[in-house]
């Protein structure tokens, strides 16, 4: 049996609040009780700055309701609508932080993808020269 590394341990944590269906730090940030630098926002979506980037340009993009996605494998037929919404606002994103020459798109799914935070969300990465596989 290998280590758990903490990121895992954590993750495994958070999914298991997720269960209880407990509310998240992004809940915080939608509703500005926790700072955050927003930069891009509409009636549906909030995008906002990693806080801690693993990009020059690194941004969190969340639907501001949860309605029970608190990951992409729990998604139903009645969240295809934001999930594309969501995509759009990505490339929106990437057009206001001048990368659409090149980013990435990533949503991990769960403690084996080290999914930290149980309110899906899509992180918008650019502004270097991306490798693959990511580890
Ligand atoms: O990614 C969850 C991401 O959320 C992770 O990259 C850090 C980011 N995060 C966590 N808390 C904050 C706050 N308060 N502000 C900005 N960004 C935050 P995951 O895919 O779940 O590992």
């Amino acid at each position: 049996v290998r280590a758990t590394t903490d990121e895992e341990a954590s993750a495994k944590a958070a999914a298991a609040d997720a269960d209880r269906g407990a509310p998240t730090i992004f809940d915080k940030i939608i509703a500005k009780e926790i700072p955050s630098t927003v930069v891009y926002e509409d009636e549906k979506v909030l995008g906002f700055r990693d806080i801690n980037p693993q990009a020059p340009v690194h941004v969190i993009l969340i639907p501001k309701a949860r309605d029970g996605l608190t990951q992409l494998s729990k998604a139903e037929a009645r969240h295809e609508e934001i999930l594309g919404h969501l995509l759009y606002a990505a490339k929106k994103v990437a057009e206001k932080e001048g990368i659409l020459d090149g980013f990435r798109v990533v949503i991990n799914d769960g403690p084996t993808a080290c999914q930290s935070v149980y309110h899906l969300h899509l992180h918008v990465l650019g502004g270097r020269q991306m490798k693959w596989p990511p580890g």
